[in-house]
């Protein structure tokens, strides 16, 4: 069967700031309290898709949430109008505030893990939302990621999304951040690879500076309920030493594409075992592994955080040559970028670097490959999808004057009390449902 790769990218919200909420992230740390520009941030982001989109790949858009959620702030026990919560949240509980208000549902490698129908026993494709359970903030996105998942994919003969996994520290999903998958071509069936920070149950290797978000437990809890078939699955763990060196996800220190696995030395817990059961998972499909593996000598882990060459998207053209999509924090760090140019210019299968200025979301720890969820569908699949969020001139046309109309091009802490952000924002949001023609998806529109 033929099938592509589409990347369906979030598309930063309007209450886009810095709070400092994700510990073990260390970009989010550094910047907390720093003022943000989510009309810089959203229009960042959706250059990038109208640029993916442009050369030829599958780019679709998946909207924001409601932020603030005065439906978290209600649960915490603020009661009265909408104003009086803000405001009494704002005095009492800033740091409530802050994770009732963030924008990190544009982080769509964390919305959902995806597997494609080639993989699947029941020849759908699957999706299971991220509980995120390991940060408030994140934890409050999955029901409506399901919304939104479910209004996209609705064709239940051909895709089946589910409920995120119960949201308990057993069961710490961080979705396709954390999930790779290999293959000969996209619509042959794959190998997926599943990496995990700690198990809950089976005694190993944990961190001791910072948290490990995902579990071996969930990973497995994931592959399962998607029918993937048991010889088609190899699960890995996360170096904790490079967790506690602020590699809060695998994709911070990994990227795979088809065949090719680009990562770091020191990315996964015996890591040449590792690349033996991929070999010779994937050798069962008819296909070969290609492993690229950056040595810390070139790039370390430091630099590898700080610039974020693993959080990269790898794509492949028409022509079968590999790209890869870099922030252009990899050009500012001069290892970084001396490494990339010999990796183009070698016989390996990434030919070619492609730059992106996504500083506005690199501030809070996302890169290029955080932006985005990938779907890989077949043309009959991709006809069966919602019409109105793949990426083309008029949609990028409408959604860039619909970001400088409704979007503040200044967003400090303070500024999540002021009660007009809100109204701001469900203004926005309600038009923006409009032009997805995706429905009423959120609480206050119901
Ligand atoms: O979960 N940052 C996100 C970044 C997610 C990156 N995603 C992937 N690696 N796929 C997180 O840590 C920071 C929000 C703040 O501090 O305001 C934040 O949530």
């Amino acid at each position: 069967m033929q099938a592509r790769e589409a990347n369906f990218d979030g598309l930063v919200g309007p209450t886009h700031n810095y709070a400092g909420l994700s510990f073990g992230n260390v970009a989010s740390l550094a910047n907390e309290k720093s003022a943000a520009n989510p009309l810089a941030a959203a229009k960042q982001g959706l250059r990038k898709m109208k640029q993916l989109a442009d050369l030829g790949f599958l780019q679709g858009v998946l909207p924001p949430q409601e932020r603030p959620s005065l439906r978290l702030l209600r649960e915490l026990g603020f009661s009265g109008n909408d104003a009086r919560v803000l405001e009494r949240a704002a005095k009492e509980a800033p740091e409530l505030l802050a994770a009732a208000s963030s924008a990190s549902a544009m982080w769509t490698a964390n919305a959902a893990t995806v597997s494609p129908s080639a993989d699947t026993q029941d020849g759908r494709v699957h999706f299971t939302p991220a509980n995120l359970t390991s940060k408030l903030h994140r934890a409050i996105e999955h029901e409506a990621t399901r919304r939104t998942l479910s209004a996209i994919f609705a064709d239940e003969a051909r895709f089946a999304v589910h409920e995120a996994l119960p949201g308990t520290p057993a069961l710490g999903d961080e979705g396709a951040a954390n999930h790779t998958r290999f293959c000969s071509a996209y619509g042959e069936r794959g190998v997926e690879f599943f990496v995990y920070g700690r198990s809950e149950y089976r005694r190993g290797p944990e961190p001791v500076r910072y948290p490990a978000r995902q579990t071996f437990e969930a990973s497995r809890a994931v592959a399962q309920r998607h029918g993937l078939h048991e010889e088609a699955t190899v699960y890995a763990q996360q170096r904790p030493d490079v967790i506690d060196a602020g590699v809060f996800h695998n994709d911070v220190i990994a990227v795979g594409n088809r065949q090719t696995l680009f990562c770091h030395e020191r990315a996964f817990v015996e890591q040449s075992a590792v690349y033996d059961r991929l070999r010779e998972r994937l050798a069962k499909t008819g296909a070969e592994l290609n492993v690229i593996e950056v040595p810390d000598a070139r790039v370390s882990v430091a630099d590898a955080v700080s610039s974020y060459l693993f959080n990269s998207q790898l794509l492949t053209r028409a022509d079968g040559t590999e790209v890869l999509v870099v922030p252009q924090e990899c050009r500012e760090n001069p290892r970084v970028s001396a490494y990339l140019d010999d990796l183009i210019s070698g016989a390996g299968p990434i030919a070619d670097v492609l730059v992106f200025d996504l500083r506005e979301s690199m501030k809070n720890g996302g890169g290029p490959a955080c932006l985005r969820l990938r779907v890989v569908l077949t043309e009959a699949e991709r006809a069966a999808t919602a019409p109105g969020v793949w990426i083309d001139d008029a949609l990028f046309t409408r959604l860039d004057a619909w970001i400088g109309k409704h979007y503040r091009d200044r967003l400090a802490p303070a500024d999540l009390a002021d009660p007009t952000l809100l109204v701001e924002s469900r203004t926005a949001l309600d038009e923006l449902t409009q032009i997805l023609g995706l429905g009423s998806l959120y609480d206050f529109q119901r």
